[in-house]
């Protein structure tokens, strides 16, 4: 349903450096990014790339376990065991995508117990999309078809973003979100086609999802802070407003496949452009749910506390046997 393609973006913006750094290293720097080379974690970065980096990356690998909630929360009450065990197996990839993402992270200097202390704190963000509630089995089908379908359109440019740990990440990350994409429109697919009832849940689906799932891609360019230079260092290889145009091209006639409606009445085929036209996004909204004010947002960093802190025995026992192996390796 998506494919891996790239567009080769410059965008212009002034070099973000600070006065330590040597200016020969940092043009061999940039030239090596704009020959679209990788840069690997014991090579020299100017420091606002790192944070830059730690910054997306963390809230990245934030936003998959914290997406665990609301689909975790299905689980038990899928219609169905070849839809739990489905479910169940995409969760748990969410889960694996996070490891992957803390992991690239640490290659830049910081550790697990740091990001996930800030995740905890509410000092870094994750994904405005999941401090919506799911209120039922048809938000399964709209998080699969859309909050994953908009995911893989950020993420497939993403594995050939500048950083070689985040790309690799990304490869595998596409592959399995492809499959939870179609699982997703499965879902609506089934519910769109069954009784009036469950027709008019997906709708009902599609009607709260739609819009948030627009603002996941981010604030407009003019908007976006990072965006100029992240799309310079290539750590970014598309624009917000860029993917969040792809993604309702490519959504909208999905919808309209299964006979629902996207819930935007001025939404046109625009013929000279090539493209739909689309109404406003309520960006008091979403800059209202970035600073936590989202209906469940509360509810979604408890959640994770209470997970962190009823695991600690899992990290001392794992801690206490990697000791004891070392002991043991040490004496023979
Ligand atoms: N939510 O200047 P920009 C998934 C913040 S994974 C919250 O445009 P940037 C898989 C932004 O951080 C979903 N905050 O920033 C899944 C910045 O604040 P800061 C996550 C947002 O970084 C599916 C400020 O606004 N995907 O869904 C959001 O250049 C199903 C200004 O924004 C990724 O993280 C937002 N939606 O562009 C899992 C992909 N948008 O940090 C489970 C990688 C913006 O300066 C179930 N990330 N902000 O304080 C990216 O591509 C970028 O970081 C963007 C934001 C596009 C998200």
């Amino acid at each position: 349903m998506y494919t891996t393609e790239l567009k080769d973006r410059n965008q212009k913006a002034a070099p973000v450096t600070t006065a330590a750094e040597d200016p020969v290293k940092l043009a061999a720097f940039e030239a090596r990014v704009a020959a679209d080379d990788f840069i690997e974690p014991k090579d020299w970065m100017p420091e606002a790339y790192r944070k830059t980096l730690v910054r997306q990356i963390s809230q990245h690998a934030h936003s998959e376990i914290v997406g665990m909630l609301p689909e975790g929360n299905w689980i038990t009450r899928a219609p169905s065991l070849r839809r739990k065990a489905v479910l169940l197996a995409k969760v748990q990839d969410e889960g694996g995508h996070g490891l992957y993402l803390y992991a690239a992270a640490e290659t830049l200097g910081t550790s697990r117990d740091e990001m996930i202390e800030a995740l905890h704190s509410g000092r870094a963000k994750y994904s405005t999309i999941f401090n919506y509630p799911t209120l039922t089995w048809a938000d399964i089908g709209a998080i699969g078809w859309l909050v994953d379908g908009a995911a893989i359109l950020n993420q497939v440019p993403l594995q050939r973003t500048s950083y070689g740990p985040y790309a690799r990440a990304m490869v595998r990350i596409c592959k399995e979100e492809s499959f939870h994409q179609r699982q997703g429109y499965e879902i609506m697919m089934a519910l769109a086609a069954g009784s009036p009832e469950q027709k008019r849940m997906a709708q009902n689906a599609l009607d709260r999802w739609w819009w948030p799932s627009l603002m996941m891609f981010g604030p407009p360019d003019e908007n976006s802070p990072n965006t100029a230079q992240s799309v310079r260092w290539r750590i970014k290889r598309e624009t917000n407003d860029e993917l969040r145009q792809k993604f309702v091209d490519v959504t909208v006639p999905q919808a309209e496949a299964i006979g629902i409606t996207v819930p935007d009445p001025a939404l046109k085929w625009n013929e000279a452009r090539g493209s739909y036209d689309f109404g406003a996004i309520d960006w008091d909204e979403f800059y209202a749910v970035v600073r936590g004010e989202g209906p469940v947002a509360k509810e979604r960093v408890k959640a994770r506390v209470e997970a962190w802190e009823s695991g600690a025995w899992v990290r001392e026992a794992a801690n206490a046997h990697a000791a004891k192996r070392a002991h043991r390796a040490a004496a023979e």
